[in-house]
């Protein structure tokens, strides 16, 4: 509990899935004295969310529910501009916003589903990071915070009709890396969790909301949950000294 306590902890793609599960499992393990900043592009969601933790927890935890397309790199800095004074101060972010599109082998790939997986998995992901990490480097002694990085098992395995999916995950454990060694004499960490099949709404959106086949993706396995990976994003991040 002691290292969330007192945090002010930004989620990206916290309406469903593992971003949401990551929201519920930080306001059940500090149920005092934590800020959630929830964003996503879907606000009802996020909204729904905000009652179910005060319904949860109580009224200990705040939590600002924000509509925001990561992807967009002006409404980014628009989100950073206009946080309210008691939000702004941000310790943790968790970039989770990622999706998977078609299963498809080039040269079949669409088009569409490219530019989205690109542009939310990866270059939402540096819009992020790069919008954030100000704050961070401008505490003292160099700076202080957690990036904690939504990666995947399939940026290290990449599977065929995956390719972009993967490529993308990929992509996001390079510049975990490269961000590391960057800020290697600061107190900012850079962390990446990389988790194998997890049953949320991913393989849904990857079907274009065909439940059924959705569904068969997880037949006969033992997919992860949301809240084993919410678990393990609590343990990662720094104990507030
Ligand atoms: P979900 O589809 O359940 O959740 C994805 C979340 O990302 C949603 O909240 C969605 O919100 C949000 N999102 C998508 N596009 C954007 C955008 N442009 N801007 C802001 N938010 C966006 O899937 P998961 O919980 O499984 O996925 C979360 C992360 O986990 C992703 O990065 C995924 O790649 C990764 N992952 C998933 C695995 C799995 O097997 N499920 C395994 C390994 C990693 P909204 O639609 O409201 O914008
Ligand atoms: C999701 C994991 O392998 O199901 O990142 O695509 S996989």
């Amino acid at each position: 509990a002691k290292r969330l306590e007192g945090k002010t902890i930004l989620i990206t793609g916290a309406s469903s899935g593992i971003g949401r599960s990551t929201a519920m499992e930080f306001a059940r393990t500090s149920p005092k004295s934590l800020k959630l900043i929830l964003t996503a592009r879907r606000h009802d969601a996020l909204k729904a969310i905000a009652e179910d933790i005060k319904k949860e927890v109580g009224e200990g935890v705040k939590v600002l529910p924000v509509k925001l397309d990561v992807s967009k790199s002006n409404e980014v800095k628009e989100f950073v501009e206009n946080l309210p004074s008691d939000f702004k101060d941000i310790d943790v972010l968790v970039n989770n916003a990622g999706l998977v599109k078609g299963k498809d082998r080039a040269p079949d790939i669409k088009e569409d589903d490219l530019d989205i997986m690109f542009s939310t998995n990866v270059i939402g992901l540096i819009n992020m990071t790069q919008a954030i990490l100000p704050i961070f480097k401008k505490r003292a002694d160099g700076g202080k915070g957690d990036i904690i990085n939504i990666g995947s098992i399939a940026g290290r395995d990449p599977y065929p009709e995956g390719s972009v999916y993967c490529a993308t995950k990929a992509a996001v454990s390079s510049f975990t890396d490269a961000m590391r060694r960057e800020l290697i004499d600061t107190r900012i960490r850079v962390m990446e969790v990389a988790p194998g099949q997890v049953e949320t709404e991913f393989s849904i959106v990857r079907f274009y909301g065909d439940k059924a086949k959705a569904d068969a993706v997880y037949k006969g396995c033992e997919p992860l949950t949301p809240d084993d990976i919410a678990e393990a994003a609590a343990t990662v991040m720094h104990k507030k000294t």
